[in-house]
């Protein structure tokens, strides 16, 4: 067994004995209660679920096995400029442990050890039109090599119970090998021409994904090891991760699972909210006529799109109330690599517009940026301005958190989510009560 395997192994094992004696001894214990707002909004902040890779904290932002985004880039293992790698945040959210750095470049052999995508996967996205949305390409992409499921193969040998988060991780192991090549393949082939780009194994997981994908400039490298780390996880409830975690708890294989998120992800209040929001500035840009807008018209193009009853992409969000940590770590990158964008400055000056008109509706929970509101910019800035495909950029990294995250439901022997729904009937009984 490998080294990440082995540990990951032991620390499961005592855990589910654990896990198991406090859900016998104490599984009856009161710990919160629903309001029926909760229930009619989202099942907002309602606790249903255990998800171990990481936590989001309302003003801190999220916490990698209790560690904040500051503390990640502190702590892991860098690229040359000091931008974290992917890699160790995999190895954290698996072990709980920060990896040395022989662990993390174990980690990113052993990944491109596992790459080889199926050719069968390459066929079934040469059928598709070029300009499908790179979305959709990506969840095909992944069911296309469902068939080398290792766990439905064992499931369907009978598998045993306690072996079921093995076969789990070699199948989560390989599609997230797999990703980058898959995402790349898509890019080249909707946007250049199908020129693909063969992978460079000495370099590492997001280097060789910037490669594939068409740019060995390195601190595009450095921006993927930062873009590839902070979008990889946001704890359980999410609409992603927890559509992965639902699907994943049928004991549907991670493949199944994984397209199954990709698929929640691609919608405009989630993940593809990162193609919204450069589509968004363009389209100010393109209707004010200047590249270079000022603060008072922004103000009355965000107005504008307010009045048209449609919401601001990359602002708000379900739990956060500060400023995303993962917004404000994308624009310390501006500052420190980018000089003289418009592009950016105009990202910046948004962020001093939006939040007051979205207060002054008096109705928006967190009119702060989130996570979307910054990453477009970047990637035009380096030459990547076809935004439908942004959202498979953040799909890569999710990948890395919810297959981690599903490593360890199944080695927790986590059973068939299956909250209760209720209907109008019973609501407008309990709230006469
Ligand atoms: N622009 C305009 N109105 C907004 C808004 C925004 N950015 N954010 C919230 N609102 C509105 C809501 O639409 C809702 O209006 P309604 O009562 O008329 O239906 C009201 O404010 C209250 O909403 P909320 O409780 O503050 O937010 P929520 O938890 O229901 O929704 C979110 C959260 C993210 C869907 C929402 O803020 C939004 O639509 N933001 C824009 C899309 C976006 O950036 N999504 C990406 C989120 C991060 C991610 O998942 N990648």
């Amino acid at each position: 067994m490998d080294t990440l395997k082995q540990k990951f192994a032991d620390k499961a094992l005592s855990l589910y004995t654990e896990m198991r004696a406090i859900s016998k001894e104490s599984g009856d214990k009161v710990v919160a209660e629903v309001t029926l707002g909760q229930i009619m909004s989202g099942a907002r902040g309602i606790k249903m679920m255990q998800w171990e890779t990481s936590e989001l904290d309302a003003n801190v932002g999220i916490r990698f096995r209790g560690r904040s985004i500051p503390e990640i880039k502190q702590l892991l293992p860098s690229g040359p400029q000091g931008e974290p790698k992917p890699e160790g945040l995999f190895w954290l959210m698996l072990t709980g442990e920060v990896p040395t750095k022989e662990e993390v470049d174990q980690l990113t052999a052993d990944w491109h050890g596992r790459s080889e995508v199926p050719q069968q996967c390459y066929t079934v996205l040469d059928s598709l039109p070029a300009d499908t949305h790179p979305m959709t390409q990506f969840t095909i992409g992944i069911m296309a090599m469902q068939g080398d499921s290792i766990f439905d193969k064992r499931y369907a040998e009978g598998l045993s119970k306690s072996d079921y988060w093995d076969a789990v991780y070699e199948d989560s192991m390989n599609l997230i090998a797999r990703l980058p090549r898959v995402a790349a393949y898509i890019y080249r082939r909707a946007f250049k021409d199908g020129k693909h780009i063969e992978p460079d194994t000495s370099l590492d997981y997001s280097a060789n994904f910037a490669h594939m994908l068409g740019s060995d400039d390195k601190d595009f490298r450095s921006l993927m090891r930062l873009y590839l780390t902070i979008h990889a996880d946001h704890e359980g409830g999410n609409a992603s991760a927890h559509t992965v975690h639902l699907v994943a708890s049928t004991l549907a294989d991670p493949y199944r699972s994984l397209a199954a998120g990709m698929n929640a992800l691609a919608g405009p209040l989630h993940g593809l909210a990162n193609q919204e929001v450069i589509k968004w500035i363009f389209e100010m840009i393109d209707s004010l006529g200047t590249k270079t807008p000022s603060k008072e018209q922004i103000a009355t193009y965000v107005q504008q799109t307010l009045d048209e009853g449609k919401v601001i992409p990359g602002y708000g969000h379900a739990v956060l109330r500060e400023p995303d940590p993962r917004f404000t770590s994308q624009r310390r990158f501006a500052e420190q690599y980018i000089k003289d964008s418009d592009l950016i400055d105009t990202v910046w000056k948004i962020f001093d517009v939006v939040p007051p008109a979205l207060q002054a509706l008096g109705k928006v929970k967190n009119p702060w940026p989130n996570v979307d509101a910054h990453s477009g910019a970047l990637l035009v800035h380096y030459g990547f301005p076809e935004f439908s495909f942004y959202t498979v950029l953040f799909g890569v990294s999710r990948g890395l958190g919810v297959l981690a995250a599903g490593i360890w439901s199944r080695a927790l022997g986590m059973p068939l989510e299956r909250p209760k729904s209720v209907t109008s009937d019973w609501i407008k009984a309990q709230a006469k009560k």
